[in-house]
């Protein structure tokens, strides 16, 4: 979405806060812990959908917990300012009400499929369509694999343990994705990037609690406040702080998050099994033989530097921040 519409980014530690004369928040709050607004820094505006935190403070704050997609809200104020949508802005709207409510179908309210149509009419068909279905880097394809790989069942659970990713975003993607297995209610994945253990748990049920399940689920591991955990009641994630974690007990870390998931789903004896179809189709060796034969540009870039990948379970990358 970012190339296609041609969005001008920055990184939030090359952007002076000093010489703006006001910082808005989307789809996150300020003391949430789920963005990267220094502390310091003061936020004039507030727009989420995410429950109003208790000592949330700013000179203009639009929270609205009962709608699916944090863009709904920005539909219904350019509305009722009367300003002109252009068609790429309306692009991206109506991409980001689809994509936060998996096409209207997960957590959406009325307002969401309002907004929605406003903004579609309005939409480049053509870059919407390939926004929906981009070409996707080898690193994802990687990812995928990896996922059904190391996905394991236990009941109506589903869980992964990606280990090293390249891009925090895909842990919530494969979450989603393992979610849709038949039969399945409950999906938590997990990856490692830079220094934290990246969590991510999805639930069919629309009244399944999420946000407080995943709360429960990481309080059991550290005793810190929860700063860094959140969600709605179908989805939900929360971030580990690795740094004095060592390798060894990160996999004890993560082996821990599966035995607590089930247990606090009300399982006792729990044993997770490799999904039966996922484990025989693909073999980690077979993974590790075509990953060495390919040429060195189609790797990802942090793949790039190894000299052989020995071992696919554990490919040795120092992902870097982006
Ligand atoms: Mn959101």
């Amino acid at each position: 979405m970012v190339s296609k519409l041609k969005i001008p980014m920055k990184q939030i530690n090359r952007i002076r806060f000093a010489s703006y004369s006001r910082v808005a928040v989307v789809d996150t709050q300020p003391v949430a812990g789920n963005n990267s607004l220094p502390a310091e820094v003061p936020c004039h505006i507030v727009i989420d959908h995410h429950p109003r935190r208790a000592n949330l403070k700013a000179d203009l704050v639009l929270v609205s917990p009962e709608i699916g997609a944090t863009a709904t809200i920005l539909v219904e104020w350019l509305e009722e300012s009367q300003l002109a949508i252009p068609a790429d802005l309306a692009t991206a709207l109506t991409y980001a009400i689809s994509s936060e409510t998996q096409d209207l179908g997960r957590e959406a309210d009325k307002r969401d499929v309002q907004a929605y149509l406003k903004v579609f009419t309005k939409s480049s068909m053509r870059k919407l369509a390939k926004i929906f279905h981009p070409s996707l880097p080898r690193a994802y394809f990687i990812m995928v694999a990896k996922a059904l790989n190391k996905a394991k069942s236990f009941r109506n659970l589903i869980c992964a343990h990606l280990g090293e990713i390249s891009t925090p975003e895909i842990v919530a993607e494969m979450a989603d994705f393992l979610l849709r297995h038949q039969r399945i209610g409950w999906s938590l994945c997990t990856g490692r990037f830079g220094d934290d253990l990246i969590i991510s748990l999805r639930a069919s049920n629309p009244k399944a609690k999420a946000g407080k399940f995943v709360r429960q689920l990481i309080s059991r591991q550290i005793k810190a406040p929860l700063n860094k955990v959140g969600g709605h009641d179908m989805t939900a994630g929360g971030r580990i702080p690795l740094k004095d974690i060592l390798k060894d007990d990160v996999v004890e870390l993560e082996t821990r998050l599966s035995q607590d998931f089930a247990q606090l789903k009300g399982y006792k004896d729990v044993e997770w099994k490799p999904c039966p179809v996922m484990a025989g189709t693909t073999s980690l060796s077979k993974a590790r033989n075509t990953i060495n034969k390919w040429p060195k540009w189609q790797l990802p870039r942090w793949a790039r530097s190894s000299k052989r990948i020995t071992n696919v379970t554990s490919i040795s990358c120092k992902p870097t921040r982006t």
